[in-house]
């Protein structure tokens, strides 16, 4: 940083924030169950792991992606709960079946959290095969539910030093 910026208030994601009093929705589409209940694990183990109690984290089941939305609004709108984490898993199929819900969901996360002022985190994958989707649900690619956790932590601890 240079001199001139000696008084710039920066606002980061660098200190976590304690997350034992905070309490988490995880919402997980039952479509492709290997993959996503490999990263709602991936997902809780992150929470606990960082300070999460057990019954802190709330679980609900949708029966696909596209209902993620919805259930990610129940979950925000109640006042006990500060961040939702959907977790989904679209696989590309012979139709464009896949971009339809990719984009309504991605789209309906925005507006859900910028509605609730909330974080909704996006941990769907949307991958072209089965293989890659398993690759980043604790494969070689890592866990994008750890990730996904990490990310509304991360967000509640901006919130935290923001207001
Ligand atoms: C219909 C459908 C298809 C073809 N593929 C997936 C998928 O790969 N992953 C997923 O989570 N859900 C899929 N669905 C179900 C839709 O998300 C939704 O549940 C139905 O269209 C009913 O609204």
């Amino acid at each position: 940083m240079s001199s001139a910026d000696k008084n710039l208030s920066v606002f980061t994601v660098d200190n976590l924030p304690d997350i034992s009093a905070r309490r988490f929705a995880l919402v997980v589409a039952e479509w492709n169950t290997e993959v996503t209940e490999a990263l709602f694990q991936g997902a809780y183990d992150t929470l606990v792991k960082y300070g999460a109690t057990a019954e802190n984290v709330l679980r609900g089941n949708v029966p696909g992606s596209y209902e993620l939305t919805l259930a990610a609004q129940w979950f925000a709108e109640r006042p006990d709960i500060d961040a939702v984490i959907c977790i989904g898993c679209v696989i590309q199929g012979e139709t464009k079946h896949n971009d339809y819900i990719n984009h309504a969901v991605a789209q309906g996360f925005t507006t859900v959290s910028l509605k609730t002022g909330k974080p909704v985190i996006f941990g769907v994958l949307t991958p072209n095969t089965q293989q890659q989707a398993l690759d980043r649900a604790g494969g070689i690619h890592g866990n994008k539910g750890d990730e996904a956790a990490m990310t509304a932590i991360k967000m509640l601890g901006l919130k935290e030093t923001i207001n």
